[in-house]
Order: C-alpha cells, then sequence, then structure tokens
C-alpha cells in the first residue's frame, strides 16, 4: 500500500519533526509534507505549543498548490479545537486529496477522530508508514497520553565494572567531556530532570542545560522527603524547582517557595515520596520525557519499582573495584525472575566512554 516514494517523503517529514525536538513540548514534535505532481510543494514542522501544527504551516507554504496532493504527517492530523484549530479541517478545505499518516495520535481528544474526519471528507487515508520511527521521536508523548505517566530515562556514568562512585562518595570525572556534552542534549530535550535529595546536598547540583544553547530549560525536580534542600542550594538561585517530599513543614515549605521553588507534598506512608505518584503528578503538568541523574539510591527504587523505561549508560574505560558504589541499589535477588531484564538500543563510543543505551523490559 506504501510505495518506495511515500517512504521517502516521510522520511523527510520525520527529519523535519525531529527539528522541534527541543521545543515542542508538552505538545509532541510533528512533521508533514505536502507532494503534488512528484514535487514537494509545501513542509512544515510543529515548533512550539500555542504556535502553528506542522500541517498549517505546510499549507501556508503551499498555498493552492495543495489543491489534489498528498500530505505525508507524522501524526495523526488533530481533529479537535486546542490551542490551535483542527489540521483535518484544514487539509479538507485546501483540497488535499490523500493523506499518509505514520502513526494514529494518542491524545484521547483525537485518537482517530482526524483520520474519522478526513475519510468522511472522502480523502484517502493511510496509517503506520514508518510507525515505529515516529513513535520513537514521541516516546515521552505517547507514554503520558498512553498509560499517564512521562517516559523515565535515567543516566549513569560508571566505570566499566559498573561502579559510580568510590565507597567514600567521591564520583566527580568518571566519564570524559565528550560524554558530559551528550548529556546536555539528553538534558535539553528533556521536560523534566529528577534527582535525589542527596545528590544535591554531595554535588551542589544545578541541573540546567548549560553548554549548548537551548530555547527551554527541563523543570528541575527533586525527591526530598524529610526537606533537607538547604535555601541556599545552587539550583534555588534559577526559578523552575519542584520539590516533592513526604512531610508537611510549613515553615520549610514557605521558606523554599520564597526563593521561587514549587512544594509538592506526596508521601507514600513509610516516611518516603510516592515514587508512582510524582510521575503521574510530572505527566499532569506535562511532562513528556524525565531524565533521572540521580546516585544509586534512586536508581534502585525505581528500577525496583518498575518505573525506569530506559537507561542511558556511559561506561568509562576504568576499574573502580568491588568497594565502590554500583549503579543501583537493588538488594539481593534471590530468584532470577527478580531480575531486570533489558533490551538493547543503541551502543557507540563517544569520545573516551561507551554510551550503552538499554531499554528495560516491563513484564
Ligand atoms: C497535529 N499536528 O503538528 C501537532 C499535533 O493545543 P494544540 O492546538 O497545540 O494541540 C495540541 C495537540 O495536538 C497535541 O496534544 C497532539 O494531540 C496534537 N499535536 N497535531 O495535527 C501537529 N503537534
Ligand atoms: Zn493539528
Amino acid at each position: 500500500m506504501f510505495s518506495a516514494q511515500d517512504s521517502v517523503y516521510m522520511a523527510q517529514a520525520l527529519r523535519l519533526a525531529e527539528r522541534g525536538l527541543y521545543t515542542t513540548s508538552p505538545n509532541p514534535r510533528v512533521g508533514c509534507v505536502l507532494v503534488a505532481d512528484e514535487k514537494i510543494v509545501g513542509s512544515g514542522w510543529h515548533e512550539r505549543a500555542g504556535e502553528p501544527h506542522a500541517e498549517v504551516l505546510a499549507l501556508r507554504e503551499s498555498g493552492m498548490a495543495a489543491g489534489g496532493a498528498t500530505a505525508f504527517v507524522t501524526l495523526e492530523p488533530c481533529s479537535h479545537h486546542g490551542r490551535t484549530p483542527p489540521c483535518a479541517d484544514a487539509l479538507i478545505a485546501a483540497g488535499v486529496v490523500r493523506v499518509v499518516v505514520a502513526v494514529q495520535d494518542p491524545n484521547p481528544q483525537v485518537a482517530g477522530q482526524g483520520i474519522a474526519k478526513l475519510c468522511a471528507a472522502g480523502i484517502q487515508v493511510e496509517c503506520g508508514l514508518m510507525e515505529a520511527a515516529a513513535r520513537e521521536l514521541n516516546i515521552g508523548f505517547f507514554a503520558r497520553m498512553e498509560r499517564g505517566t512521562p517516559w523515565l530515562r535515567s543516566k549513569i556514568a560508571a566505570s566499566l565494572d559498573g561502579r559510580t562512585a568510590l565507597a567514600n562518595g567521591v564520583s566527580q570525572w568518571i566519564t570524559g567531556d565528550a560524554a558530559r556534552l551528550d548529556v546536555q542534549y539528553w538534558r535539553a530535550r528533556s521536560c523534566a530532570v529528577l534527582t535525589g535529595i542527596d545528590t544535591v546536598l554531595a554535588d551542589d547540583a544545578r541541573l540546567n542545560v548549560r553548554e549548548i544553547e537551548t530555547a527551554r530549560q527541563p523543570l528541575r525536580v527533586v525527591l526530598d522527603s524529610q526537606l533537607r534542600m538547604p535555601l541556599t542550594a545552587r539550583m534555588l538561585s534559577e526559578k523552575n524547582v519542584l520539590i516533592y517530599a513526604a512531610v508537611r513543614d510549613p515553615e520549610k515549605i514557605a521558606a523554599l517557595e520564597k526563593t521561587g521553588a514549587s512544594v509538592s507534598v506526596l508521601p507514600d506512608g513509610n516516611g518516603k515520596v510516592d515514587l508512582p505518584a510524582v510521575l503521574r503528578d510530572l505527566a499532569q503538568r506535562g511532562c513528556n520525557e524525565v531524565l533521572v541523574e540521580s546516585g544509586s539510591t534512586l536508581n534502585g527504587a525505581l528500577l525496583r519499582a518498575g518505573l525506569v523505561d530506559e537507561l542511558l549508560l556511559y561506561l568509562a574505560p576504568q576499574f573502580l573495584g568491588d568497594a565502590a558504589r554500583g549503579m543501583a541499589q537493588l538488594g539481593e535477588l534471590t530468584k532470577l525472575d527478580q531480575r531486570i531484564v533489558l533490551k538493547w538500543q543503541d551502543v557507540r563510543q563517544i569520545g573516551n566512554d561507551l554510551r550503552i543505551m538499554v531499554k528495560v523490559e516491563h513484564v
């Protein structure tokens, strides 16, 4: 049903969509190419929530040439009035005769209704071309829409023997400059960076995007059950910090809020922060992709709770030895079915380090 030429145009639409990698959230990254008489007559990509969708920009560029054209769109054209009017209506009004869609929009406000609208108008619609790539590009948007939590990606820098810090906590500079720069891109595309209070206390980490230009800083999220966050923490010198606590301490909360931070109390009943509730809350705040940058305690807790979706591992060519700290405190597993099973995604060398991306197989 799809020709080789269809694939060429959809690949181009996907490349356009990728331009929104750092800006579109909470919206998905979407690209569109309009083709008439085997020529591209218009193209567009969604840049920012509140601004026009990919299809509308492509139609603006094509003008009258969209009449009789085929539209290649990486996500089902929307059918709802959100911040902008429905793209399905715009495609119908422009006289497009065929629409090739990579993947259906998981947003319940759309969810097939865009395609239905196009079909009802007599447009030939085909869905599923390069679906896997289109989903992957918006993996966080799909996670948030389909299960109500963001895509959780945990970054861990370690030695080749899987150690992240010496037993005494010394951990800085395990991986090299190139790996650290690479992390900046993953931070920049994430809606939020999540860490534990121990990392803030140990490193006075800021967790913002510094070494590359970005139009948008991720929300910095700290899990701080007992509200130990110092008011002098460097992180608090910029806004955009959200602290999850397990205790209601009105004085400390007021002092933190005065710095511009937000505090939300979500206790789990055992003196800790309720991790699944945190993720649901972040999704409600529009977070698609969340990057965890923390120590082995929080990584272990998230992995044990089955909340980590993907690991971004940077491995330096060093051994730190058995006494050094591991990547994630999982406790002792006594049965093999308790193990965490991973699926290889990508392996490459970054500078002098190895970057391994694996997805967690949720059973
Ligand atoms: C499209 N084309 O380029 C994008 C779509 O508030 P709005 O108006 O920006 O609508 C946001 C929703 O529209 C978003 O949640 C998703 O369902 C869809 N995104 N749809 O037809 C696009 N970005
Ligand atoms: Zn739209």
